[in-house]
Protein backbone atom coordinates (compact mmCIF):
# COMPACT_ATOMS: atom_id res chain seq x y z
CA UNK A 1 0.00 0.00 0.00
CA UNK A 2 1.36 3.41 -0.95
CA UNK A 3 1.33 5.91 1.05
CA UNK A 4 -0.43 9.12 0.81
CA UNK A 5 0.68 12.97 -0.68
CA UNK A 6 -0.54 14.24 1.81
CA UNK A 7 -0.53 13.08 5.22
CA UNK A 8 -3.04 13.63 8.12
CA UNK A 9 -1.91 16.65 10.60
CA UNK A 10 0.85 17.17 7.46
CA UNK A 11 3.85 15.66 10.05
CA UNK A 12 7.29 14.77 9.37
CA UNK A 13 8.58 11.89 7.93
CA UNK A 14 9.89 10.20 11.27
CA UNK A 15 5.77 10.36 12.50
CA UNK A 16 4.93 9.01 9.24
CA UNK A 17 7.06 5.73 9.01
CA UNK A 18 4.55 3.07 8.37
CA UNK A 19 7.27 1.17 10.37
CA UNK A 20 6.86 2.45 13.51
CA UNK A 21 3.85 4.74 13.46
CA UNK A 22 1.10 2.81 15.55
CA UNK A 23 -1.78 4.42 13.61
CA UNK A 24 -3.23 3.81 10.09
CA UNK A 25 -5.13 6.38 8.48
CA UNK A 26 -7.28 4.83 5.35
CA UNK A 27 -9.46 7.30 3.01
CA UNK A 28 -12.09 5.67 1.21
CA UNK A 29 -13.16 8.37 -0.78
CA UNK A 30 -16.69 6.27 -2.20
CA UNK A 31 -20.39 7.58 -1.41
CA UNK A 32 -22.22 4.82 -4.35
CA UNK A 33 -24.43 4.08 -1.39
CA UNK A 34 -26.38 7.54 -0.07
CA UNK A 35 -29.51 8.57 -0.52
CA UNK A 36 -29.70 12.06 0.21
CA UNK A 37 -27.11 14.00 -0.01
CA UNK A 38 -23.85 13.50 -1.61
CA UNK A 39 -20.57 15.07 -1.91
CA UNK A 40 -18.80 11.82 0.89
CA UNK A 41 -16.02 10.78 -1.87
CA UNK A 42 -14.79 14.43 -1.37
CA UNK A 43 -14.20 13.87 2.71
CA UNK A 44 -11.04 12.02 3.01
CA UNK A 45 -9.04 14.73 1.06
CA UNK A 46 -10.85 17.61 3.04
CA UNK A 47 -10.18 16.42 6.52
CA UNK A 48 -6.82 16.00 5.62
CA UNK A 49 -6.60 19.31 4.36
CA UNK A 50 -8.20 20.58 7.31
CA UNK A 51 -6.00 18.58 9.59
CA UNK A 52 -2.90 20.49 8.41
CA UNK A 53 -4.55 23.48 10.92
CA UNK A 54 -4.62 21.49 14.15
CA UNK A 55 -2.63 22.16 16.78
CA UNK A 56 -0.56 19.15 17.43
CA UNK A 57 -0.81 19.35 21.16
CA UNK A 58 -4.00 18.05 22.94
CA UNK A 59 -4.79 20.89 25.65
CA UNK A 60 -7.08 18.44 27.56
CA UNK A 61 -4.81 15.13 28.07
CA UNK A 62 -1.56 17.47 28.02
CA UNK A 63 0.64 15.71 25.69
CA UNK A 64 1.20 15.08 22.01
CA UNK A 65 -0.56 12.59 20.45
CA UNK A 66 1.14 12.47 16.97
CA UNK A 67 4.15 11.18 18.81
CA UNK A 68 2.69 7.54 18.07
CA UNK A 69 3.21 8.22 14.98
CA UNK A 70 0.48 8.18 11.95
CA UNK A 71 0.63 6.86 8.42
CA UNK A 72 -2.02 7.95 5.97
CA UNK A 73 -2.10 5.48 3.23
CA UNK A 74 -3.08 6.43 -0.43
CA UNK A 75 -6.70 6.82 -0.64
CA UNK A 76 -8.81 2.84 -1.77
CA UNK A 77 -9.90 2.31 -5.22
CA UNK A 78 -13.34 3.14 -5.72
CA UNK A 79 -15.65 2.40 -8.80
CA UNK A 80 -19.54 2.26 -9.27
CA UNK A 81 -18.89 -1.51 -8.46
CA UNK A 82 -20.09 -1.70 -5.46
CA UNK A 83 -19.33 -5.13 -4.44
CA UNK A 84 -15.86 -4.13 -5.84
CA UNK A 85 -15.35 -1.56 -3.73
CA UNK A 86 -16.76 -3.23 -0.36
CA UNK A 87 -14.06 -6.16 -1.54
CA UNK A 88 -11.71 -3.34 -1.56
CA UNK A 89 -12.03 -1.62 1.36
CA UNK A 90 -12.11 -5.58 2.71
CA UNK A 91 -8.36 -6.12 1.24
CA UNK A 92 -7.05 -2.57 2.29
CA UNK A 93 -8.44 -3.29 5.44
CA UNK A 94 -6.92 -6.60 5.98
CA UNK A 95 -3.41 -5.71 5.25
CA UNK A 96 -3.47 -2.83 7.89
CA UNK A 97 -4.98 -5.18 10.35
CA UNK A 98 -1.79 -7.89 9.52
CA UNK A 99 0.77 -5.04 9.98
CA UNK A 100 -0.66 -4.66 13.59
CA UNK A 101 -2.02 -0.91 12.94
CA UNK A 102 -4.50 0.61 14.91
CA UNK A 103 -6.60 1.34 11.62
CA UNK A 104 -9.01 4.54 11.47
CA UNK A 105 -11.09 4.23 7.97
CA UNK A 106 -12.30 7.71 6.46
CA UNK A 107 -15.46 7.71 4.78
CA UNK A 108 -16.91 7.51 2.54
CA UNK A 109 -20.59 6.95 2.63
CA UNK A 110 -21.26 4.05 5.75
CA UNK A 111 -21.54 1.29 3.30
CA UNK A 112 -17.62 1.02 3.51
CA UNK A 113 -18.22 -0.17 7.50
CA UNK A 114 -19.92 -3.82 6.76
CA UNK A 115 -16.38 -4.83 4.73
CA UNK A 116 -14.04 -2.67 7.30
CA UNK A 117 -15.81 -4.52 10.17
CA UNK A 118 -15.52 -7.53 8.73
CA UNK A 119 -11.71 -6.93 8.29
CA UNK A 120 -10.99 -6.10 11.87
CA UNK A 121 -13.21 -9.02 13.02
CA UNK A 122 -10.94 -11.39 10.86
CA UNK A 123 -8.08 -10.54 13.08
CA UNK A 124 -10.47 -10.24 16.70
CA UNK A 125 -13.26 -13.16 16.07
CA UNK A 126 -14.97 -11.76 19.29
CA UNK A 127 -15.27 -8.28 17.39
CA UNK A 128 -18.28 -5.89 18.82
CA UNK A 129 -19.60 -2.67 17.56
CA UNK A 130 -20.13 0.84 18.79
CA UNK A 131 -22.04 2.98 16.35
CA UNK A 132 -22.53 6.59 17.05
CA UNK A 133 -24.95 8.40 14.68
CA UNK A 134 -28.32 9.94 14.28
CA UNK A 135 -29.78 6.70 12.00
CA UNK A 136 -30.21 2.95 13.06
CA UNK A 137 -29.10 1.62 9.87
CA UNK A 138 -31.02 -1.57 10.22
CA UNK A 139 -32.80 -1.53 7.39
CA UNK A 140 -32.38 -5.04 5.83
CA UNK A 141 -32.18 -3.08 2.73
CA UNK A 142 -32.81 0.28 1.41
CA UNK A 143 -33.44 1.12 -2.48
CA UNK A 144 -33.04 -2.03 -3.74
CA UNK A 145 -29.36 -2.36 -1.93
CA UNK A 146 -28.33 -4.52 1.18
CA UNK A 147 -25.08 -2.77 0.95
CA UNK A 148 -26.86 0.86 1.18
CA UNK A 149 -25.32 2.85 4.18
CA UNK A 150 -28.98 2.45 5.51
CA UNK A 151 -28.18 -1.17 6.42
CA UNK A 152 -25.04 -0.82 7.46
CA UNK A 153 -26.12 -2.03 10.94
CA UNK A 154 -28.05 -4.50 9.91
CA UNK A 155 -24.81 -5.90 7.87
CA UNK A 156 -22.70 -6.10 11.19
CA UNK A 157 -25.30 -7.46 13.27
CA UNK A 158 -25.76 -10.45 11.05
CA UNK A 159 -22.16 -11.45 11.39
CA UNK A 160 -22.99 -12.13 14.55
CA UNK A 161 -21.41 -9.70 16.70
CA UNK A 162 -22.71 -7.81 19.66
CA UNK A 163 -23.66 -3.73 19.03
CA UNK A 164 -24.88 -1.17 20.95
CA UNK A 165 -25.98 2.11 18.95
CA UNK A 166 -26.12 5.40 20.84
CA UNK A 167 -27.32 8.92 19.61
CA UNK A 168 -30.35 7.32 17.14
CA UNK A 169 -33.01 10.06 16.28
CA UNK A 170 -34.23 8.82 13.40
CA UNK A 171 -35.88 5.27 12.44
CA UNK A 172 -38.53 3.87 10.68
CA UNK A 173 -41.63 1.19 11.96
CA UNK A 174 -39.90 -1.77 10.36
CA UNK A 175 -36.62 -1.03 12.26
CA UNK A 176 -38.20 -0.25 15.40
CA UNK A 177 -39.88 -3.65 15.78
CA UNK A 178 -36.42 -5.36 14.48
CA UNK A 179 -34.73 -3.49 17.40
CA UNK A 180 -37.72 -4.60 20.25
CA UNK A 181 -38.26 -8.19 18.55
CA UNK A 182 -34.08 -8.61 18.55
CA UNK A 183 -34.11 -6.79 21.90
CA UNK A 184 -31.27 -4.72 20.49
CA UNK A 185 -29.04 -2.29 22.43
CA UNK A 186 -30.59 0.88 20.94
CA UNK A 187 -30.69 4.30 22.56
CA UNK A 188 -32.03 7.30 20.60
CA UNK A 189 -30.50 10.52 22.02
CA UNK A 190 -33.34 11.11 23.89
CA UNK A 191 -32.68 7.69 25.97
CA UNK A 192 -29.14 8.91 25.93
CA UNK A 193 -29.54 12.12 27.33
CA UNK A 194 -32.66 11.35 29.88
CA UNK A 195 -30.32 8.37 31.21
CA UNK A 196 -26.33 7.95 30.19
CA UNK A 197 -25.94 5.52 33.00
CA UNK A 198 -28.41 2.75 30.92
CA UNK A 199 -26.26 3.57 28.04
CA UNK A 200 -22.72 2.90 30.06
CA UNK A 201 -24.22 -0.27 31.46
CA UNK A 202 -25.24 -1.89 28.37
CA UNK A 203 -21.45 -0.61 26.94
CA UNK A 204 -20.28 -2.56 30.30
CA UNK A 205 -21.00 -6.08 28.64
CA UNK A 206 -18.82 -5.22 25.52
CA UNK A 207 -16.02 -7.47 27.28
CA UNK A 208 -13.86 -7.91 23.99
CA UNK A 209 -12.15 -5.82 21.20
CA UNK A 210 -14.76 -3.17 19.75
CA UNK A 211 -15.10 -1.38 16.37
CA UNK A 212 -15.92 2.25 16.56
CA UNK A 213 -17.93 3.47 14.11
CA UNK A 214 -18.88 6.72 14.50
CA UNK A 215 -21.11 8.98 11.54
CA UNK A 216 -21.02 12.33 11.78
CA UNK A 217 -24.30 12.97 11.69
CA UNK A 218 -24.59 12.49 15.11
CA UNK A 219 -23.34 15.52 16.00
CA UNK A 220 -25.42 18.59 16.07
CA UNK A 221 -25.71 21.09 13.21
CA UNK A 222 -23.70 23.68 15.16
CA UNK A 223 -20.29 21.47 15.36
CA UNK A 224 -20.81 19.49 11.55
CA UNK A 225 -23.40 21.16 9.58
CA UNK A 226 -22.13 19.34 5.75
CA UNK A 227 -23.68 15.69 5.89
CA UNK A 228 -26.04 13.51 3.19
CA UNK A 229 -28.61 13.06 5.69
CA UNK A 230 -28.82 15.59 8.74
CA UNK A 231 -31.07 15.30 11.39
CA UNK A 232 -31.56 18.12 14.36
CA UNK A 233 -30.84 17.72 17.69
CA UNK A 234 -27.09 15.73 17.93
CA UNK A 235 -24.27 15.59 20.11
CA UNK A 236 -22.84 19.18 20.98
CA UNK A 237 -18.82 18.95 21.25
CA UNK A 238 -18.05 18.22 24.85
CA UNK A 239 -21.13 16.13 25.67
CA UNK A 240 -19.71 13.57 22.53
CA UNK A 241 -16.25 14.07 23.92
CA UNK A 242 -17.36 12.95 27.36
CA UNK A 243 -18.93 10.08 25.56
CA UNK A 244 -16.09 9.34 23.62
CA UNK A 245 -13.84 9.64 26.16
CA UNK A 246 -15.47 7.18 27.98
CA UNK A 247 -15.81 4.42 25.33
CA UNK A 248 -12.22 4.57 24.91
CA UNK A 249 -11.16 4.54 28.53
CA UNK A 250 -13.40 1.88 29.55
CA UNK A 251 -13.79 -0.62 26.33
CA UNK A 252 -10.91 -2.22 23.89
CA UNK A 253 -11.08 -0.29 21.20
CA UNK A 254 -8.94 -1.60 18.21
CA UNK A 255 -10.44 -0.14 15.40
CA UNK A 256 -12.92 3.21 14.52
CA UNK A 257 -14.06 4.88 11.23
CA UNK A 258 -15.50 8.29 10.16
CA UNK A 259 -17.75 8.44 8.15
CA UNK A 260 -20.58 10.69 6.16
CA UNK A 261 -19.33 13.73 6.09
CA UNK A 262 -20.14 15.67 2.69
CA UNK A 263 -17.60 19.06 2.30
CA UNK A 264 -19.40 21.99 0.76
CA UNK A 265 -17.86 24.60 -0.94
CA UNK A 266 -16.80 27.45 1.85
CA UNK A 267 -18.16 25.83 4.65
CA UNK A 268 -14.88 25.39 6.26
CA UNK A 269 -16.12 24.00 10.03
CA UNK A 270 -17.17 20.25 9.50
CA UNK A 271 -14.15 19.18 7.85
CA UNK A 272 -12.27 21.02 10.74
CA UNK A 273 -14.61 19.20 13.14
CA UNK A 274 -13.99 15.90 11.68
CA UNK A 275 -10.16 16.05 11.85
CA UNK A 276 -9.83 17.11 15.35
CA UNK A 277 -12.37 14.18 16.07
CA UNK A 278 -9.72 11.90 14.27
CA UNK A 279 -7.06 13.31 16.80
CA UNK A 280 -9.26 13.14 19.70
CA UNK A 281 -9.85 9.26 19.00
CA UNK A 282 -6.04 9.24 18.45
CA UNK A 283 -5.55 10.74 21.64
CA UNK A 284 -7.75 8.48 24.41
CA UNK A 285 -6.58 5.68 22.20
CA UNK A 286 -3.07 6.56 23.63
CA UNK A 287 -4.06 7.94 26.77
CA UNK A 288 -5.94 4.36 27.47
CA UNK A 289 -2.92 2.07 25.98
CA UNK A 290 -0.49 3.65 28.10
CA UNK A 291 -2.49 3.13 31.14
CA UNK A 292 -3.32 -0.46 30.45
CA UNK A 293 0.60 -1.29 29.28
CA UNK A 294 2.16 1.46 32.20
CA UNK A 295 3.94 2.94 29.33
CA UNK A 296 5.04 6.96 29.83
CA UNK A 297 3.13 9.07 26.83
CA UNK A 298 5.28 8.70 23.67
CA UNK A 299 8.15 11.31 22.87
CA UNK A 300 9.03 9.26 19.26
CA UNK A 301 7.38 6.35 17.34
CA UNK A 302 10.66 4.72 17.28
CA UNK A 303 10.63 3.74 20.89
CA UNK A 304 10.08 1.10 23.25
CA UNK A 305 5.97 2.37 23.02
CA UNK A 306 5.22 0.93 19.25
CA UNK A 307 6.84 -2.70 20.41
CA UNK A 308 3.91 -3.72 21.84
CA UNK A 309 1.41 -5.61 20.60
CA UNK A 310 -2.17 -3.37 20.94
MN1 LIG B 1 -26.43 8.43 9.89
Amino acid sequence: MNLNAAQFLNLDACYTDIKTAFFALLPIPFEGAVSYGVGAAHAPQAIIEASRYLELYDEVLDFEPYKAGITTFSPTAVSANQIKIQANCYEAALKIMEMKKFPIFVGGDHSISSSTFKAVQKRYSQLSCVQIDAHADLRQEYEGSKLSHASVLARIRETGADAVQIGIRSMCMNERNTIREKSYSVYTMHDYRKNPEQVFLALQKLSGPVYLTVDVDAFDWSVIPSTGTPEPGGFLWDEAMFLFSHLFSNLNIVACDVVELSPEPGEKNSPFAAAKLIYKFMAFKIKAYCHQFSLPLPQHPDTEFNSKEG
